[in-house]
């Protein structure tokens, strides 16, 4: 049964354990999950239409433009399970070329989410079933039984997969493994390494959206865990670091400072940041033998001409 109560204490208390552990760290971090609160969901929404964002309108034309023969690979019948469900239009590209899909089960860690995209999917397509569960995507978790076993096929678009840490990246990829068994197969979405100027203008776009996005996080502390953040003492950054082939977000603490988080203080230097996301950005090669570390086998590659943006079909390996 999906939750709603519980979810929010645990929700609550999970956020100010997290905030109070990263903020005690010499490199201060808070986890990237906790950007998207609804202001945060809106201005991430806002971004995704920006000209400097070139992943979500580059993937939704991928998908698109292969549509018949991605939903070849997947096969007829299948029973779609997407992770962290939400980027409703691609969804529906996939849903609309599949042959006769049996099933659509939206996973999501927010209920009421999910909830909302079921409904809209079962209005978009009213002859498919739709089985949402709510669940933490990066934990372990069961699909409930009465999912049919056979055709099943992960799907995990918007390249979110190089927001997770390489501990969380082979979790998951074991567990979509698991979850779809030896006969099954992804689609994965992942943003691959350019030039770095497309990488910083794509996270530091000029309009300013993604530094919102990113002080919203220092805002919702404030509202929700009784903080004492002084939003304009703090900047937004996005650099690329080569070792991790990432562009990460900071935000930049503009003098010394001090902030109350939920009763303890933490001290800032001038020029101290804290990290609080990670994106991931893939070779073709890098991907596929990510994937084979962790028991799939890359069958199929789309993407662009311009080779910024893969979507890799993943069958059951050996491993
Ligand atoms: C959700 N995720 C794939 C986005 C990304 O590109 O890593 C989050 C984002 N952060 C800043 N802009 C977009």
């Amino acid at each position: 049964m999906l939750q709603r109560v519980d979810d929010k204490t645990r929700q609550h208390e999970a956020f100010r354990a997290d905030v109070i552990a990263g903020l005690s760290q010499r490199q201060k971090t808070l986890p990237s999950r906790w950007l998207y609160d609804d202001r945060g969901c809106e201005l991430f929404e806002a971004i995704t239409h920006l000209d400097e964002y070139y992943p979500t309108r580059t993937e939704t034309a991928i998908l698109a433009e292969n549509a018949r023969e991605i939903a070849d690979f997947c096969g007829a019948q299948a029973v779609v399970l997407e992770y962290g469900a939400g980027a409703a239009r691609k969804t529906e590209i996939l849903l609309e070329a599949l042959a006769a899909p049996r099933l659509y089960v939206p996973i999501d860690i927010a209920a009421d989410f999910v909830m909302e995209t079921s409904t809209r999917v079962r209005d978009r397509f009213p002859g498919l079933k739709v089985q949402p569960i709510a669940a933490d995507f990066t934990s372990d978790f069961n699909i409930p039984v009465t999912v049919p076993a056979r055709q099943r096929v992960a799907f995990f678009p918007g390249s979110t997969i190089g927001n997770l840490n390489e501990a969380e990246t082979n979790g998951f990829l074991r567990r979509m493994r698991h979850h779809v068994g030896a006969l099954g197969r992804a689609i994965i979405g992942a943003d691959l390494k350019k030039d770095v100027a497309t990488l910083i203008a794509a996270y530091d776009d000029g309009a300013g959206v993604t530094a919102r996005f990113n002080l919203n996080l220092l805002a919702r502390i404030n509202r929700e865990l009784a903080g004492s953040f002084r939003l304009d003492q703090f900047v937004h950054e996005a650099r690329w670091n080569d070792a991790e082939s990432a562009i990460e977000m900071h935000l930049v603490s503009l003098k010394r400072q001090s902030a109350t988080v939920a009763g303890q203080s933490f001290q800032f230097r001038a020029g101290e940041t804290i990290h609080t996301e990670s994106s991931r950005k893939y070779t073709l090669d890098g991907f596929a033998k990510l994937a084979t570390n962790n028991g799939w086998q890359a069958s199929k590659i789309w993407a662009d001409a311009e080779r910024r943006f893969a979507l890799f079909g993943l069958s059951c390996g050996g491993a």
